[in-house]
């Protein structure tokens, strides 16, 4: 017996047809118009979209960073991001310092042992020594077949022109597609110190210290090397004007060159949210920073007209006020030491948080929770107000992610032979995103009251409901890991 999707609107990348889909097992075996429920159970969709669910193509769950370690994990990370109509995304491992690659892909598999959705790895390479570069093709083994590299974090994550390039020869020979964060930290570490000591410290100034222009540069010092070394290039979560500029003219130029941009992008600004006071523009701050709105314009209509591919998150949440009250001293006491691991010993223990900048905007940790509102957002600004149709948001965030990072025709389809991951969504259904309803593992929401028309009422993964209204029904160790495909298309 197996279940049938009835009545509903199929919704993909380029079409919208009135059909029945029946799901067996965990695959999609039959779409077609009045199929007989036999004996199988039906689902009524009557007035209902059915997409393929949403894939996150980047996000940071567990991810020790600025001082602390973000909150949501492979089980919060995973309930929220099913609840909003999510179930595959695309973590990334880091290579530890003095560490193999191997070594990192180890910790993570360990992070991801409690999944509840689908995962895949994209894999952060930190450190180029030669035995890591010959490490890099055993990745396609492994089913992580793109790599990862920060322009900015200096002194972190910061890999230099040299290495970038080197990468991308080697990524090219093995049909790897290679990503990065593109702003150049070597400006942005000169500009923090001379604004800090200019009194400078609020949390808008960290817009300040990565203009626009650093990610317009950074992204086309790495859409040349993609020209020339014939790498496909992929740059994340993509800002501004000029970086968009730079992607253009590198596709123009027939280069292998995508991008993405995040959804908090469209809709947060430094105005209005960074510079907010008593340090609540912290909850913003975010690498590269929210921008103007002019800048959401250009990126509204980079994404309609093909410029960039993908929507994805950068999801990496911390505490807005973490540390804070009776933990603080047990937190200072263990200042230092491993944050996650005291967590674990101590549930009354929160783990620091934004806090951490306070006085020095350069010691706020980067990052903000979107896995959950991604789709319901996008949809609202996107489709409700008319610059994007359906299949286009359908193509945004649920196909051309499997396309670019070889999940497809697994993920990212309604089409007989995929996973059975069928969201079903009620296009005139609204909810307020709100903290106190969120199931992110934070105390603070990015769109708090804005009400969405929109929303997932149903959720499933391989052909299990894992979301039902506001029920829960995902299992922890349910969640299966996807080894991608190498010689993906660039699209
Ligand atoms: N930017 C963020 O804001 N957080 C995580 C990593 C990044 O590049
Ligand atoms: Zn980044
Ligand atoms: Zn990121």
């Amino acid at each position: 017996m197996g279940v049938l999707f009835k009545n509903g609107t199929v919704v993909t990348a380029s079409d919208m047809t009135q059909a029945d889909v029946l799901v067996e097992g965990e695959i999609i075996t039959l779409i077609g118009q009045n199929i007989a429920p036999g004996g199988h159970e039906v689902v009524d969709c009557t007035g209902k979209y059915l997409l393929p669910v949403g894939i996150d193509v980047h996000t940071h769950l567990d991810l020790a960073f600025g001082g602390t370690y973000s909150n949501d994990d492979f089980n919060t990370g995973h309930r929220a991001a099913g609840f909003g109509g999510t179930t595959t995304h695309i973590d990334f491992v880091i290579q530890p310092k003095g560490g193999s690659l191997h070594d990192g892909l180890n910790v993570w598999r360990e992070k991801a042992k409690p999944a509840q959705i689908d995962y895949a790895f994209h894999m952060a390479v930190t450190d180029l020594r030669p035995d890591v570069m010959d490490e890099i093709p055993s990745m396609v083994a492994e089913g992580v077949t793109s790599l990862k590299l920060f322009m900015a974090y200096k002194n972190v994550f910061q890999i230099d022109d040299a290495t970038l390039f080197k990468t991308m020869q080697i990524a090219a020979q093995h049909g790897m597609i290679v990503m990065v964060h593109a702003e150049n930290g070597d400006v942005e570490a000169s500009l923090t110190p001379a604004l800090l000591a200019a009194g400078k410290t609020d949390p808008k100034y960290h817009a300040a210290s990565r203009p626009p222009e650093i990610e317009g540069e950074a992204t086309n010092r790495a859409v040349v090397m993609s020209g020339l070394t014939g790498c496909a290039l992929y740059v994340v979560h993509m800002t501004c004007e000029s970086a968009v500029d730079a992607l253009r003219r590198g596709r123009t130029l027939g280069y292998p060159v995508m991008g993405e941009t995040c959804v908090q992008y469209f809709f947060l600004t430094v105005d209005d949210h960074l510079a907010q006071p008593d340090f609540h523009g912290a909850k913003f701050v975010c690498s590269p920073p929210i921008r103007s709105t002019h800048d959401q314009g250009i990126l509204w209509q980079a994404v309609k007209d093909g410029t960039l591919q993908v929507v994805s998150t950068d999801h990496c949440d911390f505490w807005f006020e973490g540390g804070v009250g009776p933990v603080k001293e047990w937190a200072e006491a263990h200042n230092g030491g491993d944050w996650h691991t005291f967590e674990a010993q101590d549930p009354t223990y929160r783990r620091p948080g934004k806090e951490l900048g306070k006085g020095n905007f350069a010691k706020i940790p980067n990052g903000l929770p979107a896995i959950e509102d991604r789709m319901m957002a996008v949809w609202h600004g996107g489709v409700n107000s008319g610059k994007l149709s359906p299949q286009r948001f359908v193509e945004l965030n649920c196909t051309n992610p499997a396309k670019i990072f070889g999940m497809y025709p697994k993920k990212g389809a309604i089409a007989v032979g995929s996973d059975a991951d069928i969201l079903v969504w009620d296009p005139n259904k609204t909810h307020t995103l709100s903290a106190k309803t969120h199931h992110m593992h934070t105390d603070y929401n990015l769109f708090e009251g804005m009400e969405v028309k929109g929303v997932p009422v149903q959720v499933y993964l391989r052909g299990s409901k894992i979301v039902d209204g506001d029920q829960w029904h995902g299992k922890n160790g349910n969640g299966q890991f996807v080894a991608r495909k190498p010689n993906a298309p660039v699209l």
